[in-house]
């Protein structure tokens, strides 16, 4: 999409600090951290939220969680623990509307619902 700000990002047409990217996915640092350690991770694939998956996603989706469990513990995270969130839509307060699993730890996490 050629006004999606994640799309842009993995294009690399605008700046990110990338941790990881292959051809599917890539993985960058927060502008906005919420904790020492806070990660987004996208498919390069736009699709707007969690709530918009196709079942012909599916695929792409399982191995972004094995991605994102890979990037959690090579940023020391696989043994103190570490937060997996994926915001869908206005109540939970998703303001960029590509999905992102956000990868939150390096600290004891609030347990704030809201
Ligand atoms: O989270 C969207 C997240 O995206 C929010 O934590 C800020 C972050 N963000 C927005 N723009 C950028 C850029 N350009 N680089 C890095 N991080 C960014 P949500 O779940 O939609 O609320």
């Amino acid at each position: 999409m050629s006004d999606c700000i994640f799309c842009k990002i993995a294009a690399g047409e605008i700046p990110s600090t990338k941790v990881y990217e292959d051809a599917e996915f890539c993985a960058f640092k927060d502008l906005n951290p919420q904790a020492p350690v806070h990660i987004l991770l996208i498919p390069k694939k736009h699709i707007s939220s969690l709530l918009e998956l196709q079942e012909a996603d599916a695929t792409l989706m399982g191995k972004l969680l094995f991605r994102g469990q890979k990037i959690a513990k090579e940023q020391g995270l696989g043994e103190s623990g570490v937060r997996f969130v994926f915001n869908c839509k206005d109540d939970a307060g998703q303001t960029v509307h590509h999905i992102h699993c956000h990868i939150l730890g390096g600290a004891r996490l609030s347990d704030s619902f809201g």
